[in-house]
């Protein structure tokens, strides 16, 4: 005669089999949700007169075959159960030790939400003004080696820019051609030795100076770089790129001016200036790429013209959000930064 299976063994006393009795178990103890009604689900299940217990009782009434069987799947169910009543136990107390410490009876409260830096949002505002005229963005490295920072940009070894009150070395003593970019402009030297023109990209990124701080100066903040290199690029180009910026930034009917500047990068050099409430405020410094520059990086300086640009996007957040100290930028206080 075939042996039962454990689920055809009847618990003698109680009817029921281990997997019913598993079914019934599992639903009641899923629906206890409190320390009152977990103890009455062992109690019933569990304990000395329980429906457990009772179906272990009546394996004595089985013989021996039948109760080898059932008896394995009966205690397989004990520890099972066990195991999920202790589980059940502590999700309860842990819930119920959350609901002592919070006042469940408190209306909801919108969670404050993040979003982006003010310095983000401008440099975003700046490359798209950009993007929008054919630039690509790009970054680059803020640690930078000596060679792109300052000798591919024409600025000679003596240049007052190398000075140790103006540049911060990584590390003096033994690597004193490494250096925390003081501007976005070694992307200049970068982008062409690696790139055929036509080139036009802008590059945002941080910049570091090793100078005191004030209410228009920080030791670190932000710029954004431009380059565009072609056969045929003139100062016109130039000027009317810049034009279009100034009126994308700062609306439609922005008065701007350019005046002669120097960097050894550019020959001719330029700041440009808009007109802020009557006043002459300059917001960059531009020029023609000069010919050095673009012959350090292999480019045929008879055969290719270029322009490029650098800005600070912290002073002009300042300028058009009326904001009177920089440092406020790089302070991560809420009051400031939730204002945007
Ligand atoms: C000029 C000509 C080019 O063809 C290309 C780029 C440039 C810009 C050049 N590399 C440069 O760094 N010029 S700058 O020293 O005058 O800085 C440019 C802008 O960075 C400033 O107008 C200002 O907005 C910002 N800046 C400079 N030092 C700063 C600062 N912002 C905050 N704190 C400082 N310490």
């Amino acid at each position: 005669m075939p042996l039962p299976n454990d689920q055809g063994v009847q618990a003698i006393q109680t009817g029921e089999s281990v997997e019913e009795l598993k079914a019934a178990a599992v639903a009641s103890l899923d629906s206890a949700d409190s320390i009152e009604l977990l103890e009455s689900w062992r109690v019933g299940f569990m304990g000395r007169k329980g429906r457990l217990t009772a179906l272990l009782r009546g394996l004595g009434s089985l013989d021996i075959e039948e109760r080898k069987i059932a008896g394995a799947s009966a205690n397989k169910l004990r520890s099972e159960l066990e195991l999920l009543f202790e589980e059940r136990v502590n999700q309860s107390k842990s819930s119920e030790a959350l609901v002592g410490s919070i006042d469940i009876s408190l209306p909801g409260r919108r969670p404050s939400l993040g979003g982006l830096h003010p310095s983000t949002q401008m440099i975003r505002e700046i490359t798209q003004a950009f993007n929008e005229m054919g630039f690509q963005t790009i970054e680059g490295p803020e640690v930078e080696l000596e060679k792109y920072n300052f000798d591919m940009l024409n600025i000679p070894a003596d240049h007052p820019a190398r000075d140790q009150w103006d540049t911060i070395w990584v590390d003096d003593d033994t690597h004193n051609d490494i250096l925390l970019r003081t501007h976005t402009s070694p992307m200049q030297a970068r982008t062409m030795e690696a790139n055929d023109p036509p080139i036009r990209v802008v590059v945002p990124g941080k910049c570091y100076r090793y100078e005191s701080t004030d209410a228009t100066h920080e030791w670190h903040f932000n710029q954004v770089e431009g380059l565009a290199v072609d056969e045929g690029i003139t100062f016109a180009d130039l000027k009317g790129t810049l034009y279009e910026f100034a009126r994308r930034i700062f609306g439609p009917h922005r008065k701007v001016r350019f005046r002669c500047d120097f960097f050894p990068f550019v020959e001719p050099g330029v700041d440009m200036s808009i007109d802020w409430n009557g006043k002459w405020i300059e917001i960059l410094g531009a020029g023609m790429v000069h010919p050095k520059v673009l012959e350090n990086a292999g480019y045929d300086s008879t055969k290719y013209t270029g322009f490029a640009f650098g800005m600070g996007p912290e002073r002009i957040s300042m300028l058009r959000n009326e904001i009177t100290d920089i440092r406020h930028f790089f302070s991560n206080d809420l009051r400031f930064l939730t204002q945007f």
